[in-house]
């Protein structure tokens, strides 16, 4: 693997012969460079090497292991890639492949300037921190590449989310699938897309995809999101559905009753709501504005005492979005369990009653303003499964939580539009049995293509099954157990990612 691009490595130094004429005291800096050769001509490489040591920088002539900085000038990333695997260079741990671009700004600037994305133009290398398959190119596996939160190419993904959601509402799994995986792609990398070579070699960018990112380089925007944005169909489903308890089915059919509005869905009295949807409906203006990471902390807070009040052992994790870094969600997740398989049964039940108990004994509207348990469905003999988009079998529960603003610091005394000074949050409780603590951790950190690709890579490429459950090998027909996430890659075969590195 190679160093991130904002982090130039300084390597641990090794006595290194200069073919030059240029002896130690000339060398002023610590980085070790090579230029590649490969398309910049012996003629320019010696120009430039000559330039290099006259101004005090260490310049190698063979490609050795104390380079810091690999220089390429011209080369496609197949090139480069395919030029690296020939000279059997597998380690590139703390190496840096930069553009040209690099090499002439720290002439310039009389000092080797940090290795900034810009020096990393794709033509030369791929994000070389974001995973890299066997073939030396970017994995058609999220599991494979490394996606923090940084998106650089942002202007691509955002257009890539709208037309997968467009296909969604119009149950078009295959384009929708396709625009989720290129967007996955794109979050993964740590330059800018800036010109269609950039492409080359990219996992998971077909003719469709491609057009649209040609667009946006052309142009800026693209014409089909801009029609889909001014859709009316799609954007009346996305409001819909974004009530919570209402999904694409409903959705559907109150944009066919020709209803357009929330409103004109409050006003419509031939519809039945569930519970779900009339909590929706009434704490909708909260739920829509995200939670922030201090919200989802003071509701761990409210969580854990009531936990820990029956059970001073028991485990409250956040996991989701807020596991992976994120500073807002839409709603918070938590997985609770116990140390000692089987007495996690029966805790959801004291948790809500206790949170009810709260509201009896403050006398106000309650503390749990909805809630929805789902008993677990939990038996060994039916995991793992092959659907990915399966729910597990845990019992389960979907909340809102009524969050007094004086318990997050940043809010304290405030009070919204309404005058209220409490705000409702959606929580999600899960409590698996501790022997599937590590599978449910696991799939409930996501991000949700994350997941789908680790489901699919284990299916495809170690014909095994994973679920929120467990591990199925399938050649072997045994189960494969795991007390940590680190098991499960290992297991896997995969390097482990940070769930900071999750965000696919
Ligand atoms: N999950 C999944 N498949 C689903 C639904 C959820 O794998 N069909 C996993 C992945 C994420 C986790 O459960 C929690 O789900 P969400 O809360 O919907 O996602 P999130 O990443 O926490 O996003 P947000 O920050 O918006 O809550
Ligand atoms: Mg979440």
């Amino acid at each position: 693997m190679f160093a991130k691009p904002h982090a130039p490595p300084v390597k641990k130094r090794q006595k290194v012969t200069n073919s030059s004429n240029v002896s130690e005291s000339d060398i002023k800096f610590q980085e070790v460079i090579f230029l590649v050769e490969r398309k910049m001509g012996s003629t320019r490489r010696n120009f430039l090497t000559n330039l290099g040591r006259r101004k005090g920088f260490r310049i190698e002539d063979s490609l050795n292991n104390a380079v810091t900085h690999i220089v390429a000038e011209g080369n496609s990333p197949d090139e480069l890639w395919k030029w690296l695997q020939d000279r059997n260079v597998k380690d590139m741990t703390d190496v840096a492949v930069v553009d040209i671009s690099w090499f002439t700004e720290s002439m310039r600037a009389g000092t080797p300037v940090s290795v900034e994305s810009r020096h990393q133009d794709s033509r030369i290398i791929k994000d070389c921190s974001a995973g890299l398959g066997s073939s030396g190119t970017i994995s058609q596996y999220a599991c494979q590449r490394k996606t923090t939160l940084k998106n650089c190419n942002k202007i691509f993904t955002d257009a890539f989310d709208v037309l997968a959601e467009h296909f969604e509402f119009n149950e078009n799994k295959g384009h929708c699938l396709a625009f989720m995986r290129a967007s996955s792609v794109l979050k993964s990398l740590s330059y800018t897309i800036r010109n269609y070579r950039d492409l080359e070699g990219l996992a998971c960018l077909g003719p469709q995809t491609k057009a649209v990112i040609q667009e946006i380089l052309e142009y800026g925007n693209s014409l089909k999101v801009q029609d889909v944005l001014m859709d009316e169909r799609y954007k009346t489903i996305k409001l819909f559905t974004s009530i919570f308890g209402v999904g694409l089915k409903t959705a559907e059919k109150w944009y066919r009753k020709g209803l357009r509005s929330l409103d004109e869905v409050k006003a419509d009295t031939s519809l039945r709501f569930t519970k779900m949807q009339k909590a929706g409906l009434l704490y909708y203006d909260d739920i829509i504005s995200s939670v922030s990471w201090e919200e989802a902390k003071a509701v761990g807070q409210i969580v854990k005492d009531a936990c820990r009040r029956f059970d001073p052992d028991a485990a409250v994790v956040i996991t989701g979005g807020f596991r992976r870094g994120k500073e807002f969600g839409h709603d918070v997740d938590f997985i609770i369990t116990t140390p000692e398989n089987g007495k996690e049964v029966g805790l959801l039940q004291k948790v809500l009653s206790e949170l009810t108990y709260q509201w009896k004994k403050a006398g106000r509207l309650g503390i749990l303003l909805y809630y929805d348990v789902i008993d677990s469905t939990f038996d060994n003999a039916q995991i793992p499964s092959k659907m990915f988009e399966a729910m597990d079998h845990f019992e389960k529960c979907f909340a809102i939580l009524k969050l007094k603003k004086e318990l997050v610091s940043s809010k304290q005394s405030e009070k919204d539009i309404n005058g209220k000074d409490w705000k409702a949050i959606r929580v999600d409780l899960v409590i698996p049995p501790m022997n599937c603590y590590a599978f449910a951790l696991l799939g409930w950190s996501g991000s949700r293509q994350f997941e789908r690709d680790l489901r699919r890579y284990a299916n495809v490429e170690k014909k095994m099954l994973l679920d929120n459950h467990g591990l199925y090998d399938k050649t072997t027909g045994k189960f494969l157990s795991a007390k940590t996430e680190e098991d499960i890659f290992a297991h896997l075969g995969l390097e482990y990612l940070d769930p900071s590195e999750r965000n696919a």
